[in-house]
């Protein structure tokens, strides 16, 4: 099923030629967004689970990140009997042997808030030299199609830690997200566009692109 087959028959009912549905497993606004700028191509509509009534967030008992991508994808798919995509995705911080990780959510606490999380990053780190704040934003996509096959896809972006949050967009620790591709710019610093340029979750979404063009 290539991804626009589902769409391209000519001379069908009205019903058949809706787009398919997709619905997106997540909470998180901004990940919606550049998930559908950048699957655009497929034709699918991408629903946010929290449009379509309660999202019960699963909880994310996960040890990596394909773990609770799978344990998002597969509660949407069961809740909303569509196909489901999810994205779990975190910072890797190398001096900090890999975390926040699997945790960057919550690095905090459990109600922490971005600021908080970034805040406590930079505590963290405290005088960590530049040349050892080096750090990588990771995103694995599940993607659990209508017959309930998956597809895979992970992506990474490198950057190092900066000192203060700076840039207004995006989410999460982007203010503080100095990026290794564009030097003098934060991830905060880029619009949705740019970000799924050279973002973790744009390279996770271009390898699913791809998986879905071979299938
Ligand atoms: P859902 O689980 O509902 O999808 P979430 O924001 O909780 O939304 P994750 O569980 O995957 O997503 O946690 C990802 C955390 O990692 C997120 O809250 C940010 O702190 C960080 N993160 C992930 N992608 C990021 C990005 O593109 N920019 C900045 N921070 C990011």
């Amino acid at each position: 099923m290539s991804p626009s087959s589902e769409v391209a028959d000519g001379g069908g009912t009205a019903q058949e030629q809706a787009p398919l549905r997709v619905v997106v497993a997540t909470s998180n606004r901004h990940k919606v967004e550049e998930i559908r700028a950048e699957l655009a191509f497929t034709g699918w509509e991408f629903v946010a689970a929290t449009d379509l009534g309660e999202w019960p967030e699963p909880e994310e008992t996960g040890e990596t990140f394909e773990a609770n991508a799978r344990i998002k994808a597969l509660a949407a798919r069961q809740l909303y009997g569509l196909p489901a995509l999810a994205d779990d995705s975190g910072l890797e911080v190398d001096a900090l042997d890999g975390e926040p990780g699997v945790n960057s959510r919550y690095y905090a606490g459990p109600c922490a808030t971005d600021a908080e999380n970034n805040a406590r990053l930079l505590l963290a780190l405290g005088d960590t030299p530049r040349v050892r704040r080096e750090a990588r934003f990771r995103s694995v996509i599940v993607l659990v199609r209508e017959d309930d096959s998956e597809v895979v896809a992970e992506g990474v972006c490198e950057g190092r830690i900066g000192n203060e949050p700076r840039g207004e967009h995006g989410f999460g620790y982007d203010p503080l997200f100095w990026l290794a591709a564009t030097p003098g710019r934060t991830m905060a610093e880029l619009s949705i566009a740019e970000k799924n340029a050279i973002s973790h979750r744009g390279a996770a979404l271009r390898a699913l692109r791809e998986s879905l063009e071979r299938s």
